[in-house]
């Protein structure tokens, strides 16, 4: 098992809206590695290039947190496809060809298709700011672009014998280096059940603070469902699988006991190796923050959930 440092995280507290999203425009061009460079001199190689997006402001609730500052939530990142340090990612992964790119829909389905990313892109997208909570305990506030997965689901119209989803992340050992260690079992899957997959929160990303993904933020589409641990946000997916069985992920097989399939975020269920009662909204370095349980998002889905002793589904 890997053992996790907590190096302190760099760059400035918070990136208001406005700044963001005017800063888009420049961040697009050539300027973008420079601006990166100069903010975080850790990064050596050219961040991967991003461009503009379309979107309309997503209906979600309003948080009292602001985004966190883009050049933190692109170079402290966990990808370990790209290696286990949290700069390595955007040090690394510029290898990742994410063009031409398509994600293979199958399994119970009635309408199997394989779809790519361009069509995906010209789907009506909208942005949310979610809090996100890393099971290390830290989280951060970001600004995704995207749609609810449920869009993509009704489009291959999943039968009744579909119990759960499957999701596949690339591995290319060609284009990515962890993945020729053996620090995970590859390719990286995750899962969820029906009703967690179809829920309205649950977000197929193609964007982030206005513009597409970030190779290290898991270009060009990933899944984030924001009441759940961040290690549940498969990245860079090219395959989705529709299951009548619980699906295997590759956290569960690398540690049962410490990651399980459901994941939620949960101050009274402790990893084994550390408390999930605090947090640090980074780039904060102490735990001060009470972790809320769902991280925030108990409104929207306790009831999924209702029935269940969530220390043994934890
Ligand atoms: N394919 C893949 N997806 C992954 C991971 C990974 O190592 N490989 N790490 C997960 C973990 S532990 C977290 S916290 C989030 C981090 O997403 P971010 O870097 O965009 O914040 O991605 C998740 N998705
Ligand atoms: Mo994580």
């Amino acid at each position: 098992m890997p053992r996790y440092l907590f190096p302190t995280p760099k760059g400035s507290e918070i990136t208001p809206r406005e700044v963001y999203l005017n800063r888009r425009h420049f961040i697009a061009g050539a300027t973008a590695a420079g601006a990166l460079l100069a903010l975080d001199g850790s990064v050596k190689a050219a961040a991967s290039a991003t461009e503009p997006l379309k979107f309309s402001e997503g209906k979600v609730k309003a948080l009292s947190d602001k985004p966190t500052a883009r050049e933190l939530a692109t170079t402290y990142n966990n990808y370990y496809e790209f290696g286990t340090a949290k700069n390595e990612p955007a040090r690394n992964a510029s290898t990742l060809k994410v063009r031409p790119w398509t994600v293979e829909i199958g399994g119970e389905v009635a309408k199997p298709r394989t779809i790519g990313i361009e069509d995906l892109l010209a789907m009506e997208l909208e942005e949310r700011i979610y809090r996100m909570r890393c099971v290390e305990a830290w989280s951060m506030v970001i600004p995704w672009v995207g749609m609810s997965f449920s869009k993509l689901a009704n489009l291959v119209e999943p039968t009744s014998k579909a119990k759960y989803v499957k999701f596949t992340s690339a591995a290319r050992p060609e284009e990515m280096p962890g993945v020729r260690t053996r620090i995970l079992d590859w390719p990286y899957t995750e899962g969820l059940r029906m009703d967690e997959a179809m829920h309205p929160l649950t977000f197929l990303t193609l964007g982030m603070y206005g513009e597409t993904l970030p190779n290290q933020n898991g270009a060009p589409v990933r899944i984030v469902t924001p009441w759940k641990y961040g290690f549940k946000n498969a990245k860079s997916i090219v395959r989705i699988d529709f299951v009548s069985e619980q699906p295997r992920t590759a956290w569960m097989t690398a540690g049962a006991n410490e990651y399980g399939f459901y994941a939620n975020v949960n101050p009274e269920v402790d990893h084994p190796r550390w408390s999930q009662k605090h947090e640090r909204l980074l780039p904060a370095f102490f735990a001060s923050r009470e972790t809320e349980k769902f991280n925030g998002y108990g409104a929207e889905v306790a009831s999924l959930y209702s029935g269940m002793d969530l220390a043994v589904n934890f």
